[in-house]
């Protein structure tokens, strides 16, 4: 009798421990996955156009992101609640210079973007973003 009641508890502490092992590889693989995802997941391709979506709020969000060259590109800039000066943007290596509602979308179009790093800041200079395009 005595000795059944261990087996039972070891086999419990054995089923806890293999379980909770699981628990910890199926955590570790979300974590890789969280980890590599959001580089990628703010720039989306629709109807061939490419769109790049960055987020303006006391600098911008992502600051690097990662797009395909020789394809005709938007940037996407969204603001919320953005008083700061991230809310004008400028790009100039290509004369571009806009100024973002408080809240809300703004369109820029990059046209068909040519490999390269392309350097974005706030009108001041002081939040700067890049977007790095591949061929
Ligand atoms: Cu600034």
């Amino acid at each position: 009798m005595k000795n059944t009641k261990s087996i039972i508890i070891a086999s419990i502490l054995v089923t806890m421990i293999s379980l909770g092992s699981i628990i910890l590889v199926v955590r570790a693989g979300q974590g890789k996955e969280g980890a590599g995802a959001p580089k990628a997941q703010n720039v989306n391709i629709v109807d061939g156009k490419q769109i790049i979506e960055i987020h303006a709020k006391g600098g911008y969000q992502p600051r690097q992101s990662i797009a395909k060259a020789g394809i005709p590109t938007i940037l996407r800039m969204d603001t919320s609640g953005t008083f700061d000066c991230s809310s004008s943007v400028r790009i100039p290596s290509m004369d571009i210079s806009k100024t973002l509602p408080q809240t809300g979308i703004t369109d820029i179009d990059l046209g068909t973007t040519k490999a390269g790093p392309l350097q974005g800041t706030c009108g001041m200079g002081m939040f700067p973003f890049e977007i790095n395009f591949q061929s």
